[in-house]
């Protein structure tokens, strides 16, 4: 059966532009078939920020996360294709430094499990909740 087609939010997180690997990211995507429906550079606001990690709210991690992803430039995008959502997370490689897989971006590129360069959503749920708080839909092809 052919994977549906999906639309996921990927980031390059502050870590990734300021080791100035947001093309090395994209490139990974694209490679692996994906097509950009939106791009964009910016900083991440407080409250944006927490909208976006609000299932995080009340882990110990929480403040460092958001002091973290607030704390420069990001690269914000939209990708669709086929099976986007889950092959992204597979581009990606595992959240700690300990399981992500040589070949992955985490596993080639982070050593920690907070600066871990990139983010993509996790489900189709978490992907239509965080969309809209980076783009508008006039911001889409
Ligand atoms: N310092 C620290 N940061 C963590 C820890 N767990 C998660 N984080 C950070 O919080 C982010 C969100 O955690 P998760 O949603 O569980 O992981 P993920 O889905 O692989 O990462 P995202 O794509 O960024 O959502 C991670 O990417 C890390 O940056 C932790 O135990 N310690
Ligand atoms: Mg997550």
């Amino acid at each position: 059966m052919p994977e549906s087609i999906q639309r996921t939010l990927i980031l390059v997180k502050p870590d990734g532009v300021r080791r100035a690997l947001v093309g090395e990211v994209i490139h990974r995507f694209e490679m692996k078939g994906y097509q950009i429906r939106g791009l964009k550079m910016m900083k991440l606001t407080r409250e944006k920020a927490e909208r976006h990690y609000a299932v995080h709210k009340g882990k110990a991690f929480y403040d460092e996360l958001i002091e973290f992803i607030t704390s420069g430039p990001l690269v914000a995008m939209v990708l669709e294709g086929p099976g986007a959502v889950a092959i992204a997370r597979k581009v990606m490689g595992a959240t700690r430094p300990h399981d992500a897989e040589i070949g992955t971006i985490r596993g080639d590129f982070a050593n920690q499990t907070r600066q871990n360069i990139v983010h993509g959503s996790d489900s189709v749920e978490s992907a239509q909740y965080e969309i809209p708080i980076y783009f508008e839909e006039s911001d889409l092809v």
